[in-house]
């Protein structure tokens, strides 16, 4: 993570918040031909995959494949819907910078975008990973909700140590890879998947992942990956059961987490609820990892 400091020198109005500004401007065609060929490409793998409420946000807010979307005008828009807006910054900010914009409506986005040697795959946020992968769903209210909550939950977590990493756990596996159960099947909500033509594909058709109905402390208590395909994906029922399973005192959570399990990310527990593609099974039982 740079610090402030060493990313005076590229960005030298950097903000103590590291914020930047935009600059779109100063985006080359060369920059806006890879948005357009990622949005594009997306927009062949959404249908059918995305849930209904993703493909609304990205209407919504007008986006579309020609240009990098001007932060500043998209957010007047953005704002009107949830209250939401934008942020131009560097890229990865510090927990605590991250955790204060969320707790008040702002969304770090990176201000760069991939060059065309990276479409499959980019280690830090972009501003296509950010802008089209997170930026929908914050126009849906009761989403907007459970982000403002998360980074409010973070800046407590932050103070009770070692908890954050229960936190990034819930946020990798909602935020980043959440899957919704629809009357359809199962459609994607996670900024991660939707932002990867590949991935779009595997969370919802393959065979081999793990998908899993969402349980706040299964969800705390398993670890993810980040260099590959998820083995397991977590499955809620809509946003309101998102939003209430997580608008919960979390100390007694914390106390619990102190002990106990941690699973890897292919664990299937016996008391885990899977879900096959288009129907669940209940599988009873006890706590116990197979
Ligand atoms: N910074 N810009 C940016 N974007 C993120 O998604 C992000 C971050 N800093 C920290 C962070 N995510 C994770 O630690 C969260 O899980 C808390
Ligand atoms: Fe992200």
């Amino acid at each position: 993570m740079p610090t402030l400091d060493e990313l005076k020198r590229k960005h030298p109005e950097i903000r103590p918040d590291f914020t930047i500004d935009q600059h779109w401007e100063r985006y080359s065609a060369a920059e806006h031909g890879v948005w357009k060929t990622l949005f594009e490409r997306q927009s062949k793998v959404l249908p059918g995959r995305a849930c209904s409420e993703f493909m609304a946000g990205l209407k919504n807010l007008h986006l579309g494949p020609d240009q990098i979307p001007d932060f500043e005008r998209a957010s007047d828009t953005l704002e009107k819907l949830t209250g939401w807006r934008t942020v131009a910054v560097p890229s990865l900010v510090p927990d605590d910078i991250f955790f204060d914009h969320l707790a008040n409506r702002r969304f770090p986005v990176g201000q760069f975008i991939r060059r065309p040697d990276q479409l499959d795959y980019i280690e830090e946020p972009d501003a296509f990973h950010d802008f089209f992968g997170h930026v929908p769903m914050l126009a849906h209210p009761v989403f907007a909700d459970y982000m403002e909550a998360y980074g409010k939950g973070g800046q407590r977590a932050l103070k009770e140590f070692g908890k954050l990493k229960n936190l990034a756990r819930l946020y990798w596996y909602t935020v980043e890879f959440g899957l919704i159960e629809k009357p359809e099947g199962l459609r994607i909500y996670g900024s991660g998947i939707v932002s990867s033509r590949a991935e779009s594909i595997y969370a919802v058709e393959s065979p081999s992942p793990n998908r899993i109905h969402f349980d706040l402390e299964r969800v705390m208590r398993t670890d993810y990956r980040i260099d590959d395909f998820q083995e397991s994906y977590f499955v809620i029922s809509s946003f309101d059961e998102l939003f209430q399973e997580t608008y919960k005192d979390f100390a007694a959570l914390y106390r619990k987490l102190e002990s106990g399990p941690n699973y890897k990310p292919g664990d299937v527990l016996a008391v885990d609820r899977v879900h096959t593609r288009g129907s669940h099974t209940y599988v009873g039982g006890s706590h116990a990892a197979v």
